[in-house]
């Protein structure tokens, strides 16, 4: 029989053999895992379990809030708060920064996360996912403010995702490669099926909400033309198109098979950068996929060189197959 390695025991192995993952990220890591088998138990109950539908209220960005994306928003605060491994946590459902309430030990750590990607799949039974990523407070900072998460995405320690579909998977770097492991619901244990995950550097597949073409900016629209003509295009071969609305199912589908992602600025919104949050959606998302051998831009500088200015900050994000990657940031440049 094969060895079955669980997310403890690969987390002790890699600290073990490379000394790169701190007893404190050890145990971050492996409360978020925890965390999400409990959403992953929430989301699974559906109907069942009252946890569907919209709470009544809306975030910070306006955006109503299902139930589930507060329910999953307060099971990663409560694991997370008293481990003694964190500063302070944000996320996509709360306005300001979360500390750590003084009745529990400070860590070194901030967490940030979006608990409930894709939101809009909640009610229809399609992937949806939590993303997280984590940075490490400044050195000599004092207390914890807003301004010690403004870090870029290269200062990340670590970042990863959990997939809500037909398998629950956890897929997480730690600047050593990207690893994958799928919940075994007998067991209730993160298993590692997928080590060292790479994409494909040429794709023939894009995934970009359509709808908003007539929005979109000269190069996108380019690209996707381009792409549409097919063999008797300038490209020479036939794309396919998936857009599920949940980044966590595009982003997993790209690191399985290849292929490149995209929600660019468009003229909807024009002080707007895009709409995906920098900090909790395209720099995790960043790291994964450059761990993984893509890249990731915002159509025109790499995504982790970005200086945040603050907390919510959107975002155009275009990530996946290297090449693809490269040739949609190219037609930005070449434009401006
Ligand atoms: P959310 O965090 O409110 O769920 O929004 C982010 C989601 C992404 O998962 C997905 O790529 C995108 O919004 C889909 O947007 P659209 O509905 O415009 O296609
Ligand atoms: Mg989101």
């Amino acid at each position: 029989m094969t060895r079955r390695i669980s997310l403890t025991q690969y987390l002790i192995e890699q600290q073990r053999q490379h000394g790169h993952i701190p007893q404190e990220l050890r145990l971050l890591i492996e409360v978020v895992a925890r965390a999400c088998k409990r959403i992953a138990i929430s989301v699974n109950k559906g109907a069942l379990g009252d946890v569907l539908g919209t709470a009544g209220s809306e975030n910070v960005q306006g955006e109503v809030q299902k139930k589930l994306d507060i329910i999953a928003n307060e099971v990663l605060i409560e694991a997370n708060e008293w481990g003694g491994h964190l500063a302070a946590m944000a996320s996509e459902e709360m306005e300001g920064i979360y500390l750590v309430p003084n009745r529990f030990p400070q860590g070194e750590y901030l967490l940030m996360f979006d608990p409930l990607d894709g939101s809009s799949n909640i009610d229809v039974n399609v992937s949806i996912g939590t993303i997280f990523s984590v940075l490490k407070k400044p050195e000599g900072s004092k207390g914890v403010s807003e301004d010690d998460f403004l870090q870029p995405g290269s200062a990340q320690a670590a970042a990863g995702y959990c997939v809500y579909g037909p398998q629950t998977t956890l897929v997480l770097t730690v600047g050593d490669g990207v690893a994958m492991f799928t919940l075994d619901r007998e067991q209730g244990s993160f298993v590692l099926t997928q080590e060292d995950v790479k994409i494909p550097e040429d794709t023939k597949e894009f995934a970009i909400n359509m709808s908003n073409m007539r929005h979109w900016d000269a190069p996108v629209k380019r690209y996707i033309d381009e792409c549409l003509a097919g063999e008797e295009g300038p490209r020479g071969k036939n794309f396919n198109m998936r857009w599920i609305a949940s980044m966590v199912a595009d982003v997993h589908r790209i690191l399985t098979r290849g292929g490149v992602f995209m929600y660019p600025w468009d003229k909807r919104e024009p002080n707007k950068a895009g709409k995906l949050r920098l900090m909790y959606e395209a720099n995790p998302m960043a790291f994964l996929v450059e761990q993984a051998g893509g890249a990731a831009t915002n159509a025109r500088e790499r995504i982790m060189d970005l200086k945040p200015t603050k907390l919510h900050e959107r975002v155009a994000v275009v990530l996946g197959s290297k090449n693809e990657v490269e040739r949609v940031t190219r037609y930005h440049l070449e434009q401006a």
